[in-house]
């Protein structure tokens, strides 16, 4: 007999299969068992009956949720059933049986929100986790397509560094080897820098690591990193970029995953609006808007998570706000000709209060501005020497920015916190299991 996936089921109707995967809920009514089964890409509602089958309804009879099974049976339509298939079950095999006395934590009810973290090893079990975890997938797949299309070339940057990319409140300290000291890397930019010049266009996809204090629904301290980095390339080049990229990686999932967010009863018609262009607004805008809003903030001011809220709480996509003061930016990024008072920097904040998915900028490419910088931020010039280099042997105008993949997800599924879409969060006190 055929092994199909769930997934797959509406392709055999009327055809006996077989099944791999486990016993996600059992109901039982008399001489008739109702299974559900589960095997990672859906949920298959079963029916088994004494009288036609005695032994697979007697394998089946009390059978503990989550033990392994391969089952075969009959596909048939059932409009009521999840998918629109059920299956007529005939045989089944277990494989091992939960035992009755430690039964699967996860039940089919509400559970405490710690309780289901200290089981993150099991709560990814669950359809809703499965969804989210598929639909992250999709959006890395669009992602990476997205960017392999524009002509950038995938590269990695190290995790282990000798400096810190994003200031340095918020690095790991590791102990390298003979009592050297290193950093998890915050960003992989500065190395992602380095590629561009030697390869015009690059990406680099990897975790980043951050000792945020902040224990927030936007937070991690592990989290993925999107960054693309050009030569020649200014900062409305990259708000292009990122417009595009965004409006792809949304555009595939809705596409593609329609199921998964319909499992996440996600609103879908919000996501179908998310197309490029997005607006583009300059951080004094983004001033008079809270203004508009009753909010002190004035010029000079970081704008906070409540803050990006109301911002974007104005548009139905996406908002890119940019040319921050550079006083409160970062000491790589570039000033404005106009006005140097201005960093040329953006950051792309999503809808219904998902705050800032990106933050990027165009790069100082002069030597000695650069070294003033870093001599204004307290930074290690000799842990610099390298990136310095960049400034002296053929520099240009470059730009580029970060990706938060968590934050991007997290914002796709509607999920309320960004520790959802990670299959392992790490946050400020959990690094278990
Ligand atoms: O600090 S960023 O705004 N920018 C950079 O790191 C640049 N060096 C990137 C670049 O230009 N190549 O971080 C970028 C994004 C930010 O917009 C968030 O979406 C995400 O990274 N981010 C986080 N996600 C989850 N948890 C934490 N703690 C976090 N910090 C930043």
């Amino acid at each position: 007999m055929t092994t199909i996936s769930i997934e797959q089921a509406g392709k055999y109707d009327g055809q006996e299969v077989t099944i791999k995967g486990w016993l996600y809920n059992l109901r039982e009514s008399g001489k008739l068992l109702f299974p559900i089964f589960r095997d990672g890409t859906g949920i298959m509602q079963g029916v088994c009956a004494l009288k036609e089958n005695p032994e697979a309804f007697a394998a089946l009879k009390g059978l503990t949720q989550e033990s392994s099974v391969i089952v075969g049976g009959k596909i048939r339509a059932e409009q009521r059933a999840p998918g629109g298939f059920e299956m007529g079950v005939s045989t089944i095999e277990v494989l091992q049986k939960v035992s009755e006395a430690t039964p699967f934590p996860i039940q089919l009810k509400e559970h405490g929100v710690d309780f289901l973290l200290d089981h993150r090893h099991l709560w990814i079990r669950t359809p809703r986790s499965a969804a989210i975890l598929r639909i992250r997938a999709e959006a890395i797949r669009a992602a990476r397509n997205y960017m392999d299309e524009q002509g950038y070339t995938l590269t990695d940057a190290p995790i282990f560094t000798p400096a810190a990319c994003e200031g340095t409140s918020t690095l790991f300290e590791v102990n390298y080897i003979d009592d050297q000291k290193a950093y998890l890397t915050q960003s992989g930019q500065l190395y992602g820098e380095a590629l561009a010049m030697a390869l015009g266009k690059i990406y680099t996809f990897g975790p980043t690591f951050r000792a945020e204090k902040s224990k927030t629904r936007r937070h991690l301290t592990e989290f993925w990193m999107l960054e693309p980095e050009a030569a020649y390339a200014e900062l409305d080049d990259m708000m292009a970029l990122a417009e595009g990229l965004v409006s792809a990686m949304v555009q595939s999932v809705v596409k593609n995953k329609s199921r998964e967010l319909e499992t996440l009863k996600r609103n879908i018609q919000k996501l179908e609006n998310i197309k490029a262009p997005f607006p583009r607004i300059s951080y004094d805008e983004a001033i008079a808007i809270l203004h508009k809003h009753g909010n002190p903030a004035k010029f000079g001011d970081d704008i906070g998570g409540d803050e990006e809220t109301i911002v974007s709480s104005e548009f139905d996509r996406p908002v890119m706000v940019h040319r921050y003061p550079a006083a409160i930016k970062a000491f790589y990024m570039q000033p404005d000709a106009q006005r140097p008072d201005l960093a040329l920097a953006f950051d792309m904040l999503a809808p219904e209060g998902y705050g800032e998915i990106i933050g990027g900028s165009q790069r100082i490419h002069d030597y000695d501005l650069l070294v003033k910088r870093l001599r204004e931020n307290n930074l290690p010039e000799e842990s610099f020497q390298w990136y310095l280099d960049l400034r002296r042997y053929g520099s240009v105008p470059h730009a580029g920015f970060g990706l938060g993949l968590e934050r991007t997800v997290a914002w796709i599924c509607g999920t309320e916190h960004i520790r959802e879409v990670i299959p392992f969060p790490r946050m400020l006190y959990r690094v278990y299991p």
